[in-house]
């Protein structure tokens, strides 16, 4: 198996590395992808030093088998056809093609059998607040149908990128030292804020960040279900957080809710309120589940439930998620040239 990372210097292709590595992926060889900026970059793979290439539209990608890439959504469109013109199945971290009709969006706990119809051989990997959101509610959804969801983010700045989580800690230090804050990556000083923006503004008032969690929740969930988003960017630097409350078709019991999270692939159950024991971003950033907790009934409605999630965004909201979609295809036959 020959894997490409495209787009190997950002967060998300850094942690490409490390899961690739920690999961011990099963390739034979590594080819590394950035821009003219990165090329001659040397990054270590299993004790191996691998030097960043070019990308460009020519045959590098004549004999790789998977490429994961995350470049940002104009490389992406730019570049797909230069990827999987010979074969290569491109699994793509960046908003360009997943909610084109011939390209399924993934989550390896709740749809991986989509990964099977994928002509043009892309399969998009979803924003990292849908991941989490669906990896957890996939389990009420098995209770009861799911008709509605109100959720709001808690979003780290690693959503925005390594240089954004670089301008975080630099304000930091600027706020602490009382020095004038410099701004560039956010739309205001996050150090000592929050900031209730994640994207720019749509038509109907929301964001594209909470109109890519209406419309991706549904694609992946194969729902009709209705969702409203409030995306807000906090100062933390690299696990995201979900407030979530969803009205159920039939009324869903706590337990029977608790026990789903705990059975859920993917999920681990953190819920102990007597001895204050819920997920924070804190403690469990660069970890692989979707953690919930605050289980409880809504009081405000008898077929809601409301709850409480914690995911890392560069690991299972970008890099796993991509990587368990590759390892899944490898796993059903479905990398093939
Ligand atoms: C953020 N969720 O936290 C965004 C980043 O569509 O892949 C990911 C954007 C995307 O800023």
């Amino acid at each position: 198996m020959k894997v490409a990372v495209v787009g190997v210097s950002g967060a998300v292709g850094q942690e490409f590395l490390r899961v690739l590595a920690e999961r011990q992926f099963p390739l034979d060889e590594l080819v590394l992808f950035g821009s003219a900026r990165s090329a001659g970059t040397v990054y270590s793979f299993r004790g191996k030093d691998i030097v960043v290439k070019e990308l460009q539209h020519n045959d590098d990608f004549k004999d790789i088998d998977i490429a994961l890439t995350s470049a940002g959504a104009g490389i992406s469109k730019e570049y797909a056809d230069t990827i999987t013109k010979y074969g290569a199945i491109m699994i793509d971290n960046s908003s360009a093609f997943r909610m084109e009709k011939d390209i399924p969006l993934v989550v390896p706990e709740v749809n991986p059998t989509d990964c099977a119809n994928a002509p043009r051989r892309i399969i998009a990997n979803p924003n990292c607040t849908t991941i989490q959101m669906v990896v957890a509610i996939n389990a009420i959804e098995k209770l009861s149908h799911i008709k509605r969801i109100h959720v709001s983010t808690y979003q780290a700045a690693s959503g925005a990128g390594a240089t954004a989580m670089a301008e975080l800690e630099e304000q930091f230090r600027q706020v602490v030292k009382g020095e004038e804050v410099t701004v560039s990556k956010f739309p205001y000083q996050l150090a000592m804020n929050i900031i209730p923006q994640v994207d720019v503004f749509t038509d109907n008032g929301y964001t594209k960040e909470e109109m890519k969690m209406y419309h991706e929740t549904r694609k992946i969930m194969h729902s009709d279900v209705e969702v409203s988003a409030t995306c807000v960017r906090i100062p933390v630097m690299r696990a995201h957080s979900e407030s979530i409350w969803l009205e159920t078709e039939q009324p869903v019991s706590i337990e029977d809710a608790r026990k789903a999270f705990a059975a859920a692939p993917g999920v681990v159950l953190m819920d102990n309120p007597a001895e204050k024991q819920y997920p924070m971003p804190l403690f469990l950033s660069g970890k692989d589940p979707v953690y919930v907790g605050r289980v409880r009934k809504d009081i405000s409605n008898s077929n809601g439930l409301t709850f409480w999630t914690v995911s890392d965004q560069i690991n299972k909201g970008a890099a796993l998620n991509a990587v368990q979609i590759a390892e899944y295809m490898i796993e059903a036959g479905l990398i093939k040239k």
